[in-house]
């Protein structure tokens, strides 16, 4: 379930999406589609904070013991008036320290979905690693908003930043990651944010006007040795084609300039103009065009799963992203 305006709606963030997916990929017959590679623990444990990860594999069967109908969710949180120097005991307080926001729930079979998702991020980064010249990782859940130690939005682990960092410690100098999603990837900017040896571009809506409210701003640069490796190009509601499409071509000249070893592209489709909880106005050859776009790079890229909620088109906006960067390479 998902809390929505005040109600309790079927989640947005829903298996169909991927299945569409899944079959536009088999119609234009894109490219041979492998299953994941087991990649355990410790790739994650470099991202993630351990008691963190226990808290999430362990959630469900906590919140089942007490005496709760529905879903694991959070309804009490460390506000700005509270420094929660403790993680409490019960898991209604536990799962209130841990989270970002209330529309996600934890049920049974979370943690084994986030696990997954994780191991086809990383088998595509491999892949990528070994020579491929892009691979991508349809990931479910998505990871962007994942935090070392927070989950919300749909996301528990950050796969683009496992990724990042498993590209790092595999041989791969200096990573850019790109974040097209409608919105920002505060997890993602915040676990690398006092770093310079990933660069964390994100294009989305104005957090003034849309979630996650609390991160994404131009004036958000980076930290210490991170300083000038986080950009961020927030756009107002009714955005279109052409202002996103002046964000990403800034973007990319940054990144050129940077010249990276890998390109992770967080790839979320909720740009779309028909998409339900987002404001810009894309539409579906825009994706096909700025798919080209990032092929001009020539860099080895990862494209990781992220948003997109308008389900009929969901396949063909991925794809067309896909398809386009294809096409040019
Ligand atoms: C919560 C909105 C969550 C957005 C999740 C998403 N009201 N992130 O698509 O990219
Ligand atoms: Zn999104």
């Amino acid at each position: 379930m998902e809390i929505f305006g005040g109600e309790i709606v079927p989640p947005f963030e829903c298996p169909k999406r991927m299945d569409i997916i899944l079959d536009r990929i088999k119609t234009v017959e894109l490219g041979p589609i492998e299953p994941p590679i087991e990649y355990g623990m410790e790739p994650v444990e470099k991202i993630h904070d351990k008691a963190y990860l226990t808290f999430l594999e362990t959630c469900w069967s906590e919140w089942e013991k007490e005496d709760f109908n529905g879903e694991a969710v959070a309804n009490c949180w460390p506000t700005r008036t509270m420094n929660a120097p403790h993680i409490p005991r019960h898991i209604e307080g536990k799962i209130g320290y841990y989270a970002l926001a209330s529309e996600t729930t934890i049920t049974k079979g979370t943690w084994e979905a986030a696990l997954a998702s994780k191991n086809v991020a990383l088998t595509a980064t491999d892949k990528v690693m070994q020579g491929e010249r892009a691979v991508f990782a349809l990931c479910r859940p998505p990871g962007h908003h994942a935090a070392a130690d927070q989950f919300g939005g749909y996301c528990f682990l950050n796969n683009a930043a496992i990724a990042a960092q498993y590209a790092r410690d595999n041989g791969a100098k200096k990573v850019a990651i790109l974040d097209v999603d409608f919105h920002h990837g505060n997890g993602t900017q915040h676990i690398f944010y006092d770093r310079d040896d990933v660069f964390f571009l994100s294009l989305h809506g104005d957090p003034m006007d849309t979630f996650p409210y609390f991160l994404g701003h131009t004036d958000e640069t980076g930290d210490k040795a991170g300083i000038g490796y986080t950009a961020n190009y927030p756009m107002p509601p009714k955005s279109d084609y052409k202002i996103w499409k002046q964000s990403l071509t800034d973007a990319l000249d940054k990144i050129k300039a940077y010249s990276p070893d890998l390109l992770l592209v967080s790839l979320g489709v909720d740009t779309f103009e028909d998409d339900p909880i987002s404001f810009f106005k894309l539409k579906s050859h825009n994706f096909t065009d700025y798919g080209a776009l990032i092929a001009d790079l020539e860099l080895p890229t990862v494209f990781i799963m992220e948003g997109g909620y308008a389900v009929e088109k969901v396949g063909i906006n991925t794809v067309n992203v896909l398809n386009g960067f294809e096409k040019a390479c």
